[in-house]
């Protein structure tokens, strides 16, 4: 099978963005490994175990791969990016987690995919699909087989189409002609280095890479206890993850929207006073089937009495004390902090 007809069988599947890679090791295994030694991994223990290594070669994972097909999915609507948002008693939740949970979808259109393949080839095939959770390096890999460059954000940049992609994989034992990487088009931009409210993005590897320790994306969904003090101020009215290094980048300025309404917000910004009443049940209730759960009801609390704090109006101070005298500790911590910033 040639890249050409792969891609048509991915457009097929629901995909914008497709591209064959080598299922060889790359060269950033190397640089991952100083990432991880860097400590910019945080407390995110999935990326420093054993599954370390098995990023090292995409074989670890199916043996028999002799290719990767990197696909990309769209998931920008037209609503406004969070630079352009300037309502202190709203809440900012990042694009990607608006809609429906992009794993499942992602999973259906490669199952799909896997399908079509099988039929084509003509031979037998072994594959796995793989999305964001399994350990290989996605962003390399979808560079290699021509999606995009990686930019100084790290995020995969699509010339034509910008960064707003999820990716996912299918590897499979046929051999595919790959796909080649573009070149680097951030030249000398550095409007994402310079946005970056925590200075997260960092020099390492070939370029720039992100210290997650400090990124708002890392504290605000993956961080479980306290949030660190001197980092609070900087978090603003961010209560699930980040988008200011995309929103900044030129490459955005034009990002087409996704056709399927699965990504477009079930609530656009929603009221801090709205989300810090939640009781956990409404909370599952009103964010089912969306990424934000994996912030979960404490976490998401403890968010949104710091993003309370930073906003600083007066109408929060009910419900923050109501949140500090929580039963459960790290979102009355986080209350009280609050507090003392309204004052
Ligand atoms: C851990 C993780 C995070 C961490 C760390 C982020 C980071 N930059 O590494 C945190 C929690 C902070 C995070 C945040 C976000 N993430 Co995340 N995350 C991941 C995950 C699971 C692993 C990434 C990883 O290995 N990081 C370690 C570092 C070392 O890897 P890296 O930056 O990718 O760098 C490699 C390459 O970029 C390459 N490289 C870097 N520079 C250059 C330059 C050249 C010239 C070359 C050749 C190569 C190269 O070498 C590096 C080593 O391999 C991937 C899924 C996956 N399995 O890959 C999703 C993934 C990267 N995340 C994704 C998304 C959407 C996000 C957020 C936008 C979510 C949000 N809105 O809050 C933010 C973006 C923040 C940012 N600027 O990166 C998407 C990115 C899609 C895209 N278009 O790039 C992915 C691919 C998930 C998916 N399947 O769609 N994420
Ligand atoms: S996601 Fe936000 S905090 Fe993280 S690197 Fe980008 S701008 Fe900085
Ligand atoms: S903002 Fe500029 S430097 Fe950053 S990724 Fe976009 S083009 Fe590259």
């Amino acid at each position: 099978m040639t890249g050409e007809q792969i891609r048509a069988l991915a457009y097929a599947c629901g995909f914008e963005l497709a591209g064959v890679a080598r299922a060889e090791a790359v060269a950033e295994r190397d640089w991952y490994h100083e990432w991880v030694a860097a400590g910019y991994a945080g407390e995110m223990r999935y990326l420093a175990d054993r599954r370390a290594e098995v990023r090292d070669d995409p074989r670890n994972l199916l043996r028999s791969a002799r290719s990767i097909i990197c696909v990309g999915k769209l998931y920008n609507t037209n609503f406004p990016y969070s630079t352009r948002f300037d309502a202190g008693e709203r809440a900012w939740i990042s694009r990607y987690a608006w809609g429906d949970d992009y794993h499942d979808a992602m999973r259906r259109g490669l199952e799909r995919l896997d399908a079509l393949v099988r039929q084509r080839a003509g031979t037998p095939v072994e594959s796995k699909i793989c999305v964001d959770t399994a350990p290989l390096l996605e962003r390399s890999y979808a560079r290699m087989a021509g999606l995009g460059w990686i930019g100084k954000n790290t995020c995969l940049i699509n010339q034509r189409s910008g960064s707003w992609y999820f990716l996912g994989e299918l590897l499979v034992s046929l051999e595919i002609a790959p796909g080649a990487p573009p070149p680097d088009r951030c030249g000398t931009c550095s409007r994402c280095i310079d946005a970056c409210p925590t200075e997260a993005i960092v020099r390492g590897g070939p370029g720039y890479t992100v210290d997650s320790r400090l990124c708002i994306s890392y504290l605000t969904i993956e961080l479980r206890g306290a949030a660190p003090e001197g980092l609070r101020a900087a978090i603003g009215g961010h209560v699930f993850g980040c988008d200011i290094c995309q929103d900044v980048c030129p490459w955005n300025r034009r990002a087409p929207a996704a056709g399927e309404s699965a990504y477009q917000p079930r609530e656009y910004a929603p009221p801090l006073e709205k989300i810090a009443a939640l009781t956990e049940e409404e909370f599952r209730a009103m964010f089912r089937g969306t990424p934000v759960t994996r912030a979960r009801y404490q976490g998401f609390l403890r968010n949104v009495a710091i993003a309370m704090g930073n906003r600083g109006l007066p109408q929060f101070r009910a419900p923050l004390e109501k949140l500090a005298a929580s039963g459960d500790p790290l979102i009355a911590e986080h209350a009280r902090w609050a507090l003392e910033q309204l004052r």
